[in-house]
């Protein structure tokens, strides 16, 4: 059994040198703000070709939610970048087990490839609004409990809220 070791950083993920980068993505796949534009600003057009390319050979309406898919990561200092799709919070009651998915199914595709380092974001909590302590818990819970050969998960965090929020998961 692989060890997995948890580890946080405060800054941007497009800065990590890693085998895999999680990109917090749309079901277009085809870019976005936050996370989702900075990858695609900082990887270059490469990454958007594939990801054109995976639409029409695979996601004809788009990645659904909590599933994951990798493409190159271009000019970032990465081999993969793994697109997931978290849900949109809604007040009215949001299922943590998608985002939950998005964490588990990133690993399995990361153990496809061969991946053993890891980078992600706190993935829903921009955009798609999921509170930050409670997208930690189930981020940090996730990762803990997904058998995976990857060696390092670094969780990327960009304000010191979001990193606050995951450390006080950690320790
Ligand atoms: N590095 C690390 N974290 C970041 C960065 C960065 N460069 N930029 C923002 N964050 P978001 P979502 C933080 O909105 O909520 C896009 O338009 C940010 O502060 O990127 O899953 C997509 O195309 C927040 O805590 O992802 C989708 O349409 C977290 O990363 C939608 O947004 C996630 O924020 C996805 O929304």
């Amino acid at each position: 059994m692989t060890t997995t070791t948890l580890t946080l950083v405060r800054g941007s993920i497009t800065d990590q040198s890693v085998d895999a980068i999680v990109n917090a993505a749309n079901s277009s796949l085809l870019g976005g703000g936050g996370v989702d534009g900075a990858i695609h600003r900082g990887g270059g057009p490469e990454i958007l070709a594939e990801c054109r390319a995976l639409r029409a050979a695979r996601y004809g309406r788009g990645l659904p939610t909590g599933q994951a898919v990798a493409t190159t990561a271009g000019r970032l200092d990465a081999r993969w970048v793994i697109h997931t799709v978290g849900p949109v919070y809604q007040v009215s009651g949001s299922d943590p087990s998608l985002l939950a998915s998005c964490y588990r199914e990133s690993l399995r595709v990361a153990d496809e490839l061969g991946a053993r380092t890891v980078a992600f974001p706190a993935i829903s909590t921009g955009a798609y609004i999921w509170p930050m302590e409670d997208a930690a818990r189930i981020a940090v819970e996730t990762v803990r409990n997904t058998e995976t050969a990857v060696t390092e998960v670094r969780f990327v965090l960009f304000d010191e809220r979001a990193y606050a929020a995951f450390a006080g998961q950690l320790h």
